[in-house]
């Protein structure tokens, strides 16, 4: 049986290209399971619920030797516990290729605009039949990791898979359905400062140094931005609990392509602002124009810090 695994603090696409692939292995006979490393956020409730379908299973480790295939990530930061105990079978992804493998394995990498494309296309190119339920999780995946294909990492591809997939869910006003997945994932306020933080947030390895990094898609910034001083605080708790270099967390405004990012300590914020050049207002250092992790922050802290 094969496990298929999304990365940890799950998003939508994450969880949906898990479902997605494990319906279409169903099809060519292949046994697997998908599940997910960690709680659900709002914006992936609403859209399971939206189309009934029950989320999969939480893990937080698989029994030795589990073959598994991730989907959505690669790095071993942002994977499973025990990654070193299992066996990767294949891979899945639209990030940057960085993990290492001790046999060949099967990649499927794309620069699309989700993981979500990435499963569709392989439908599509089959020629499989997609349920209205499967094809709407794939389509809530893409509307989701392109921000209703607002983020530069969406390509035309990504927008012509949207909309072969919403021939069969026949959802009326797209827009609208994206913006009631945004509200539903901005909603926050049952969680605790460290839940925001770690709701889409992410290790990176630069330069042979840890670096956390949190964002906040949002419809409403405040809903982040009023809590910065607990912010500052549970950044610098980080930063020391999982000794990383430093700790940034960025609430990005969906609609208006702006970022405001709260750093661990003057250090951060120092770093920060030379990289992106950006306007401290007040321990809140604000860009215009900047809405993606992978493509426009992820870059530029390697550029700087790889050498
Ligand atoms: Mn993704």
């Amino acid at each position: 049986m094969k496990h298929i695994l999304g990365h940890k603090n799950p998003d939508t696409d994450t969880v949906c290209s898990a479902i997605g692939y494990h319906e279409f292995l169903k099809l060519k006979n292949v046994e697997s399971k998908a599940f997910t490393l960690g709680e659900l956020n709002n914006e992936t409730k609403f859209v399971l619920d939206y189309f009934g379908i029950s989320a999969p299973d939480q893990v937080q480790e698989l029994p030795q030797n589990s073959e598994i295939i991730l989907v959505d990530h690669n790095e071993d930061s942002q994977s499973i516990d025990n990654l070193d105990d299992l066996e990767i079978v294949e891979i899945i992804d639209h990030h940057k290729v960085k993990i290492q493998t001790d046999k060949p394995i099967k990649i499927h990498v794309e620069p699309l605009g989700s993981s979500c494309s990435i499963v569709a296309k392989k439908y599509f190119a089959k020629g499989f039949h997609i349920s209205r339920e499967i094809a709407g999780l794939m389509l809530a995946g893409i509307i989701s990791d392109t921000l209703y294909f607002r983020s530069p990492t969406t390509t035309e591809k990504d927008k012509e898979l949207a909309m072969e997939l919403n021939k069969i869910v026949g959802i009326e006003d797209l827009e609208e359905f994206s913006i009631q997945m945004f509200d539903a994932k901005s909603n926050v306020s049952e969680l605790t400062t460290e839940e925001l933080v770690k709701l889409d947030y992410k290790v990176f390895d630069f330069g042979g140094e840890g670096y956390g990094i949190g964002v906040m898609e949002t419809t409403n910034k405040e809903f982040g931005l009023e809590r910065k001083a607990e912010i500052l605080k549970v950044l610098a708790k980080i930063k020391k609990t999982d000794k990383l270099k430093g700790v940034f967390f960025s609430v990005i405004d969906i609609f208006k392509k702006e970022s405001y990012t709260i750093c661990s300590s003057e250090e951060e914020e120092k770093l920060f602002i030379k990289m992106f050049d950006a306007e401290n207002r007040d321990q809140i250092l604000f860009v215009d124009n900047i809405v993606s992790r992978k493509k426009e922050i992820i870059p530029v802290f390697e550029k700087t810090l790889n050498k």
